[in-house]
């Protein structure tokens, strides 16, 4: 199906979608904004669990109350940094600001590094951010789609992509993960153990919030809540900008809790084999054993 995609931008060689930047915008989140050590950040490569811990972080923030949550857009509430808004939305807001962004460090706001602004990373297994981008990019006139699954995994691979290279990101950002300011968690963990999610969250902010209050987190931030949510869920969105008849944004799992290894309902085994010694041959210097890592003769044996 051809669709017609608009423009998008490059700056610092990356590729953002025009729709919502501009070079301005990001020269403005790297070179002027000034962080401030109170904020807080929300990092991810696109699909990985963005809206989500907008919706997390909220919550504990709030302490559990709901009432923000469902008045106000999560991106207003947890703007994009790099986003035309951003300085609308935040410079005048009182700390802690929560933000996010999903441009790699190269291009990250200069006064970061040198604050004690805390960042959380989420990071996805690549095979479901690739099947979960596919599916975005069919219904989002401004990201390039390519009907053949086979060729959006090329172009995944190759980096030919909005934000870049998945692997140029998440290598890019692992290495500031000893630092005390910055907390690692991947979005299959989030799947696994919500309530122990939230409860690492709460620790590395600083928020002491009572059992009631994590439970209403973790009972507002569940997928069926927040795929019901309007604030949230993209619905507010006009349709010639996000077609959810094409695809929801919050797309069904076969648990209807959000999908961690949907991959395997679309690589086929040779997909996956050369996908498999792309991720060792990229990822072999890191260092850290990830919940989808399978060892590679395995993968190879089940071609
Ligand atoms: S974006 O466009 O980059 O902001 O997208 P992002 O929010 O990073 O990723 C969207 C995927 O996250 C899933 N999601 C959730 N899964 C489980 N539980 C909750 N609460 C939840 N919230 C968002 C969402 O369904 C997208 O994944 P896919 O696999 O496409 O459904």
């Amino acid at each position: 199906m051809a669709k017609q995609v608009t423009h998008s931008i490059e700056y610092g060689g990356i590729t953002l979608p025009a729709l919502v930047h501009s070079e301005a915008s990001v020269r403005y989140a790297q070179q002027s904004f000034q962080v401030r050590d109170g904020d807080v950040f929300n990092l991810t490569y696109p699909k990985s669990g963005t809206t989500w811990m907008q919706e997390i972080l909220t919550l504990i923030h709030s302490n559990g109350d709901p009432t923000l949550s469902r008045l106000v857009p999560s991106w207003e509430r947890v703007p994009w940094i790099e986003q035309n808004t951003a300085a609308e939305y935040l410079e005048n807001r009182p700390c802690p600001r929560l933000i996010t962004s999903h441009l790699p460090p190269t291009v990250f706001p200069e006064s970061f590094f040198s604050s004690q602004a805390k960042a959380i990373y989420t990071i996805r297994n690549p095979k479901d951010v690739c099947v979960s981008l596919y599916y975005y990019a069919k219904m989002a006139s401004f990201l390039d789609y390519k009907e053949d699954f086979g060729e959006f995994i090329e172009m995944f691979c190759a980096g030919k992509i909005l934000f870049g290279s998945w692997f140029d990101h998440v290598k890019a950002w692992l290495a500031y993960r000893d630092r005390a300011n910055f907390l690692l968690l991947t979005y299959d963990e989030l799947i696994k153990d919500l309530r122990g999610s939230v409860l690492r969250i709460c620790q590395f902010l600083g928020k002491d919030l009572d059992a009631s209050a994590v439970d209403s987190v973790v009972e507002n931030a569940s997928f069926e809540t927040m795929k019901g949510n309007k604030m949230v869920n993209y619905s507010l969105v006009p349709e010639d900008i996000m077609n959810q008849n094409v695809s929801p944004f919050f797309r069904k799992g076969r648990t209807n809790r959000g999908i961690s290894g949907d991959w395997r309902n679309h690589f086929t085994p040779e997909q996956n084999a050369t996908f498999h010694d792309l991720y060792h041959q990229k990822m072999k210097d890191v260092g850290i054993k990830f919940p989808w890592d399978e060892p590679q003769s395995e993968i190879h044996q089940k071609l």
